[in-house]
């Protein structure tokens, strides 16, 4: 049976990305919900119902956990998810914030995030909740995912609004940042030249594929076939991005089901 990803749109095939390269040999059935993004300006209330609505169309295709990939909607709708559904659900915060706090030494962990995500809370009260000493500063940056889903991701306009959206959580001498949203990791290379080598960039996704890797084996529900594993993308809506997006992350093409 397959691992089932859901995203508000396209940037979750970061974390398709991560999953494919711990865990080779998976199925995966990706859902992204391009006719209703962006979900990182909505309220809780409609991440959450849209949220829902995506464990259901991948539960009709039989998947055996299921990973939210979009940071907004772990951040606001997991707790409603783990008692709306049965099947296993992981998000991408829980991972996230082990890897920050492995991470750090100052404790001083920056956040960036979309505005829904920053506004929930979500990693800020999990990271202090496992280590009462650590200071977290976050910030929106929802720019960066038009800059992303643009293709302008290390250029001088991507550069300024990076240089603009951390100079505060810099002048708070973070060692370590979160990059608490699907598409940030496409900036990857644009962030760290600003921030610089001092600070550590933590991408979530890596440490969730890991986490359910591990879920995985404990529960021997491991995919033992020796061949790569098959990957099939749904899509609630046509879009070009995908392609483009696809590329980038995955570095080859798949053609979704609209
Ligand atoms: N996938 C969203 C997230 O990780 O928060 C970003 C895209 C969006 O909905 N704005």
């Amino acid at each position: 049976r397959p691992i089932g990803i859901f995203d508000s749109g396209v940037g979750g095939l970061t974390v398709v990305k991560q999953v494919m390269k711990v865990m080779p040999h998976e199925n995966i059935v990706y859902f992204g919900d391009t006719a209703r993004l962006p979900y990182g300006s909505k309220s809780k209330e409609a991440v959450t119902k849209f949220s829902k609505q995506n464990v259901r169309f991948l539960l009709t295709k039989e998947v055996k956990a299921i990973i939210v990939a979009c940071n907004t909607a772990s951040s606001n709708s997991l707790e409603e998810l783990h008692s709306a559904f049965d099947v296993p659900i992981f998000g991408v915060v829980d991972a996230g914030v082990g890897e920050a706090l492995r991470s750090t030494h100052n404790k001083k962990i920056g956040v960036i995030g979309t505005a829904a995500t920053v506004r929930s809370g979500a990693y800020e009260k999990m990271i202090c909740k496992k280590d009462g000493e650590m200071q977290v500063f976050s910030r929106a940056c929802p720019l960066f995912v038009p800059l992303a889903e643009e293709g302008w991701t290390d250029n001088q306009v991507a550069r300024l609004a990076a240089e603009k959206y951390l100079e505060d959580l810099l002048a708070k001498g973070i060692d370590s940042l979160v990059l608490g949203c699907t598409h940030y990791p496409l900036l990857k290379k644009c962030i760290g030249g600003i921030v610089g080598d001092e600070v550590k960039l933590v991408d979530p996704a890596k440490a969730t594929a890991k986490q359910v890797k591990l879920f995985l084996q404990e529960k021997g529900i491991v995919n033992l076939e020796e061949k790569a594993g098959e990957r099939t993308f749904y899509l609630s809506d046509y879009t070009d991005m995908f392609y483009s997006i696809c590329q980038k992350a995955l570095k080859q093409g798949y053609d979704p089901e609209i």
